[in-house]
């Protein structure tokens, strides 16, 4: 249990850094910016403040390319008449593979909790199992699948996870994009990608994108009482699905052909969260 409590202390203390260097006492919203996504801060609203992750206590720099190591508190460009809102944006993503273990990999996310936002969006670049959805398609996240063998909770914490990926910000977001489509994320732990074995067996039991991340994040979220948005923006189709093979240069690559349209979409998303 004192395990437990220290890693929301670090959290809290984490927050209450993040207030004092942004000056922004605290966050209505925060996102996580997986692979493809990092253009949506700038279209969000205005930054008011950008710090490199490592200046916070807890996180760990990213080594993967694409991933920035800042986190920026923005001011959510809002219609008039509504309240100012802030958005914490989490560029330094830590993933499992990484080695730091699950506690590092939901530390930014019970930061944000920490901090105040009441409303997560994570987002992704996954494999898609769907071979009618082309790379560069943003799909919905209805639910999960942790293929990981771990949990961000610690000791008996019996957390519900049903609505986990909530129907309610999953309609707001098709209000945005009514061509949305949803499906099931499996996280591996990778960092290899699956083998086509693996795609089937993921098939096979439900699954319709693949990816390294955001599963754990949404327990920790779901824990610390966030509404949680999941959105994947599928940038190859899985191992077997097509049949050339993975690269991470395909990924960044269809991550940058579809960030106008997905940082748009993330904009106007966050633009009508309401707590
Ligand atoms: I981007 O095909 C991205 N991340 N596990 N499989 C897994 N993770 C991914 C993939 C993929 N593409």
């Amino acid at each position: 249990m004192s395990e437990n409590i220290s890693a929301h202390d670090l959290a809290r203390s984490a927050a209450s850094q993040l207030a004092e260097l942004t000056g922004v006492p605290s966050h209505d919203v925060a996102l996580v910016l997986g692979s493809g996504w990092g253009g949506a801060a700038e279209l969000i609203g205005e930054t008011v403040a950008e710090i490199p992750a490592a200046d916070i206590s807890g996180f760990t720099t990213s080594a993967v390319a694409g991933h920035a190591g800042t986190i920026r508190s923005i001011r959510v460009a809002s219609a008039a008449g509504e309240p100012t809102r802030h958005a914490l944006v989490l560029g330094a993503r830590t993933h499992l593979y990484e080695g730091h273990g699950v506690r590092a990999v939901v530390h930014g996310v019970r930061t944000a909790a920490a901090a105040g936002a009441r409303t997560l969006v994570l987002t992704n670049g996954c494999g898609g199992l769907n071979p009618e959805w082309a790379p560069g398609t943003p799909v919905l996240i209805n639910d999960h699948i942790n293929l990981t063998a771990t949990s961000p909770l610690e000791g008996a914490t019996f957390v519900d996870l049903t609505d986990l990926y909530a129907t309610r910000l999953r309609a707001l977001a098709r209000e945005v994009d009514p061509s949305l489509a949803e499906g099931v994320y499996v996280q591996f732990r990778g960092p290899h990608y699956e083998t086509p074995a693996e795609i089937q067996f993921a098939r096979r039991i439900g699954g319709d994108l693949v990816g390294m991340s955001t599963a754990l994040e949404a327990i920790a979220a779901r824990e610390a009482g966030m509404e949680v948005l999941g959105i994947s923006l599928i940038t190859n189709l899985a191992a077997g699905i097509s049949p050339a093979p993975l690269s991470h240069a395909e990924v960044l690559e269809t991550g940058q052909a579809a960030a106008p349209r997905i940082s748009a979409l993330l904009a106007d998303i966050v633009a009508r969260l309401t707590p």
